[in-house]
């Protein structure tokens, strides 16, 4: 496919075009996939998470420049949970974006996941493919947190860099009470911000936390991302996190389990297909009018339904 071709000469155009592919879940997108498949393997793929408004595109567009200086080829994709052409923030996205965008060795897109079920990861895993085969030394995944989404993320990623900012309390609260598996690295953005030391105080004594369970201590980093403070040591950590990921033999670990949840995905998404496809798309309407008349059950329902 000519695309494919034009991709792996590190066309952004033809990116931008299988990415949309990839997104409308056009026919040809599974072919393209595959095709790409074999030539994945090489990016670093980095999760930016935290609560809406923390600074998190301004902190990817200042790390990048960081990255840029040093010869990296970036990718960045902004996944929205919801609508993505809604709020004032994406208009702030689309500012950067152009900025960015004269520059050839980044790509910079937005993805909507239009509420699918596990869209976040697919898009996640969908739009990593195509910027990994298209040579991009690191690509970084921006989501807004929220609870469940949040930790679904991070299995998408090799490295995971949680934002917060502060006067931020109920967040802490949450880490706290028990998603501390999430995060590589910390960051408190908004450092220009009355209670910053108080932030940091807490995260680190997360980190502490997270330390004694594990070899990685996730670094507290303070960043002002308007004016692109502290964004230095942040992509040094990244780095640090890439080394100790392949030293410690993690990064084996991550991709498999990477590998694990692409797979089983695709192959809940091959079933709820075959579930819907041909004449059993008749039998789901008729089962559920029998659902619905308390002739059957949902439970027994779905079993006939798969059955054969
Ligand atoms: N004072 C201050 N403001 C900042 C800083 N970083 C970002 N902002 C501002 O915070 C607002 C939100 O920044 P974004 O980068 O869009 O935040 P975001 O986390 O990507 O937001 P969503 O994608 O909507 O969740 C913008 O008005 C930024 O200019 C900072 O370090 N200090
Ligand atoms: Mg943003």
């Amino acid at each position: 496919m000519e695309l494919v071709e034009r991709l792996l000469n590190g066309d952004k155009r033809a990116a931008a075009k299988l990415i949309s592919l990839v997104e409308n879940e056009d026919r040809e997108a599974a072919e393209v996939l595959r095709e790409l498949y074999q030539h994945t393997g090489n990016t670093h793929i980095v999760g930016i998470t935290g609560p809406p408004g923390v600074g998190k595109s301004s902190l990817v567009y200042e790390l990048t420049k960081v990255l840029r200086k040093k010869g990296k080829k970036v990718g960045i994709v902004a996944i929205d949970p919801t609508s993505r052409f809604t709020g004032g923030a994406i208009l702030g996205d689309r500012i950067r974006m152009t900025e960015l965008s004269t520059d050839e060795g980044v790509f910079m897109r937005s993805m909507g996941t239009r509420g699918h079920h596990g869209g976040i990861a697919k898009a996640t895993t969908e739009a990593a493919i195509v910027l990994d085969a298209m040579g991009m030394d690191v690509v970084f995944v921006e989501t807004v947190g929220a609870g469940q989404s949040q930790s679904m993320i991070w299995e998408c990623v090799h490295t995971s860099i949680l934002v917060e900012m502060p006067g931020m309390g109920d967040e802490i609260q949450a880490l706290k009470a028990g998603i501390l598996e999430i995060g590589d690295i910390f960051v408190v953005n908004k450092g220009d911000m009355e209670g910053t030391d108080q932030l940091v105080k807490e995260l680190e004594s997360v980190a502490e936390y997270k330390a004694m369970e594990q070899e990685w201590k996730p670094p507290v980093h303070v960043t002002i991302a308007t004016e692109g403070k502290g964004t230095d040591e942040v992509v040094s950590s990244i780095e640090d996190h890439l080394e100790y990921l392949k030293e410690s033999g993690e990064y084996q670990k991550r991709e498999e389990e990477r590998t694990k949840g692409e797979f089983t995905r695709i192959v809940q998404d091959l079933l709820l297909k075959k579930a819907f496809a041909g004449e059993r798309s008749k039998k789901f309407d008729q089962l559920l009018k029998e659902i619905i008349e308390k002739k059957t059950d949902p439970f027994t329902a779905a079993e006939k339904l798969l059955e054969e």
